[in-house]
């Protein structure tokens, strides 16, 4: 089924100059950029764009380093492409992060872990709408599609 998610490109990634070969990531496995926006995001949507956890331990640094410098935000659409972004970005932790991955490949760290991805389709559509509005993503037409998927 055809999906979109979304994915932040997180201040480590854009201070490290990485957002080029991260988007590449996706692209080559055929997913589509859809949206994207360079923006500063600030406590309020941080907070509700990570509210599943507030009072954990690590929730303020999250906060702090999310809103620290700008991010690239981008809608992602294609074939499960939920569920094939989580994998290509790999586990939380870059250290246990398989190589291949885009954490397992780029990061030691799992604060700094460069990418954010939605979790499940619930995820997806709450993220999206708290980042995009309807007309910031672009439905079009790409014609190699139909060599990915049969
Ligand atoms: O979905 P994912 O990003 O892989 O991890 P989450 O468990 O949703 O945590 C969100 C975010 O919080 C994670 O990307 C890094 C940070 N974090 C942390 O700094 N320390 C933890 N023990 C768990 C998560
Ligand atoms: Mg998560």
């Amino acid at each position: 089924m055809v999906e979109t998610t979304l994915i932040i490109l997180k201040p480590d990634a854009v201070q490290r100059q990485l957002m080029g070969r991260i988007i590449a990531r996706f692209e080559d496995k055929g997913l589509q950029v859809v949206g994207a926006k360079l923006m500063r995001i600030t406590e309020d949507l941080a907070g509700k764009h990570y509210a599943e956890h507030e009072g954990k331990p690590f929730y303020a640094g999250l906060v702090k380093f999310m809103t620290s410098n700008p991010v690239l935000v981008l809608a992602i659409r294609g074939d499960e492409a939920i569920e094939v972004c989580r994998r290509l970005l790999g586990k939380t932790n870059g250290i246990e992060a398989d190589p291949g991955t885009i954490r397992g490949d780029f990061g030691l760290s799992k604060g700094y872990n460069l990418v954010h991805g939605s979790d499940s389709a619930k995820s997806a559509k709450r993220e999206l709408e708290l980042f995009f509005t309807k007309d910031e993503i672009h439905t079009y037409e790409q014609t190699v599609g139909a060599w990915i998927t049969e």
